[in-house]
């Protein structure tokens, strides 16, 4: 294995945790010690209660899914059961690259288990007899540990031609990303596992009728799929009474940049945003907090009464996304940081589609020239950010392009950049 990084866990070992309850704690190489901790408990439940009993159960736990985009799990469950083509496929999109965003990885490397004792469930639940886990290339240590997680599993009946004896057969395989963030997008995350170019298929249809290899799919991010595991195990109700009504059950969030105590921390949805910055610990002197990162926005220091739920921040004119919570103090730079942000997209638009590909470049420019100015903008530089950004926004095929403008127009409305 490769020189560890830090498990990044402030929390780990706190008592009422669910998603990172074993993260720090368990032996993430013994199957063992995963089961010593109530690991494979869910899947036991989801044998006594069938497929149909998981895809209601998820349902009733309002659980949304945590890749960005706040998708109802249930409701994508149901679509991909309910398909008559054959076969049907899952696929676990581990592709972490949103910048900041962290916590699959913490997942995947402290508790293994748990994401394939997961998968097996949403395999179960949506027909699919074949799991494809699409795993971030720069996470060398989590392929290993799930790599001998997999072996153990198979070994142990947890896998395999009749799961547990249960008439059920399922497998995983593991395929590895290359680098590009696009490919973190599900349809151009499929091309890349059928060897074709990374790049995103018009939606609809949506995965749920066509996605991987043209079958039924469904396609859910690592910390989605790890929910289902206590909501089988405590039911959905107690689920569902975790969080406000719209964003049920806990969230994992990502807090990077100048705090204390950097990492992974899971909270109830409905914490607010001053909450989440006091456990990390932040210095006075913060001046800006991007949240959802690359694709997200930046709010003020004062806005600490953010409440950290889909619909809180969405009123407040923001974005949840995947749970990043970047932190900068004055020594960080505002118009370095936009133009570091604009460089990202540009390089990993994947080009297919002219609003994105000329934007993002556009958009770089500008940010260039305003920064050669060190900082303070032309006007017309700020008018044609604004007229390029609403066009990605407006006319781009895919999440990428939509949301390239987001960050430096919430520095400019928000922020009051370039005066
Ligand atoms: C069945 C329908 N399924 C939609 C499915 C769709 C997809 C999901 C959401 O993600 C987010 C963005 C950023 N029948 C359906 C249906 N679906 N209608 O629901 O779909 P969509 O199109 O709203 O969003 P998306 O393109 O899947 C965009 C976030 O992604 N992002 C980066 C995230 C990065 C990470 C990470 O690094 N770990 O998560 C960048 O934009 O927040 O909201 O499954 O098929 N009628
Ligand atoms: Fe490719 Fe950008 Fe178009 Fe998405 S929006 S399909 S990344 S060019």
């Amino acid at each position: 294995e490769e020189p560890s990084a830090a498990m990044a866990v402030p929390q780990a070992g706190q008592d009422g945790l669910l998603l990172l309850q074993r993260v720090g704690v368990v032996d993430p190489f013994s199957i063992d010690d995963y089961r010593s901790h109530g690991g494979y408990n869910a899947l036991r439940t989801a044998f006594d209660i069938g497929p149909a009993g998981v895809i209601r159960e998820v349902t009733d736990s309002g659980l949304l899914g945590r890749g960005g985009a706040a998708f109802p799990t249930g409701r994508k469950w149901q679509a991909t059961a309910s398909q008559p083509d054959r076969p049907h496929y899952l696929v676990c999109n581990a592709d972490e690259s949103e910048p900041g965003t962290f916590k699959d990885r913490v997942i995947m490397e402290g508790d293994p288990f748990a994401l394939i004792e997961a998968m097996t469930i949403a395999g179960y639940a949506t027909g699919a007899h074949v799991g494809y886990l699409y795993l971030r290339g720069e996470y060398p240590r989590a392929l290993h540990r799930l790599e001998n997680a997999l072996t153990q599993a198979r070994l142990r009946g947890f896998l395999g031609d009749d799961v547990l004896g249960q008439g059920y057969a399922f497998d995983i395989e593991i395929r590895r990303g290359a680098g590009a963030y696009i490919c973190g997008e599900e349809t151009a995350l499929f091309n890349s596992i059928e060897g074709f170019r990374g790049e995103p298929r018009s939606k609809p249809p949506f995965p749920a009728e066509k996605g991987l290899f043209g079958k039924p799919t469904a396609a859910n991010n690592v910390e989605t799929l790890i929910n289902v595991l206590p909501i089988l195990t405590m039911g959905a109700e107690a689920y569902a009474a975790i969080g406000t009504e719209n964003s049920t059950g806990p969230k994992l969030f990502c807090v990077s940049g100048n705090v204390e105590r950097p990492g992974i921390y899971e909270l109830p949805f409905g914490a607010t945003l001053g909450e989440l910055l006091d456990l990390a610990g932040t210095p006075t002197d913060i001046k800006a907090i991007l949240l959802g990162g690359a694709a997200g926005g930046f709010v003020r220091p004062d806005e600490r009464d953010i409440p950290l739920t889909f619909e809180g921040t969405r009123a407040a004119g923001t974005t949840l996304g995947s749970g990043v919570v970047l932190v900068m103090d004055d020594t960080v730079g505002l118009p370095r940081t936009l133009l570091r942000i604009a460089e990202f997209f540009r390089d990993e638009s994947c080009g297919q589609c002219v609003p994105c590909r000329v934007g993002t470049v556009r958009q770089e420019e500008a940010l260039h020239r305003i920064k050669d100015r060190t900082g303070a903008a032309a006007s017309d530089d700020v008018a044609l950010l604004r007229e390029v950004g609403q066009t990605m926004r407006d006319a781009s095929i895919c999440g990428l392009g939509q949301t390239a403008w987001n960050a430096v127009e919430s520095a400019i409305d928000r922020l009051g950049a370039f005066k």
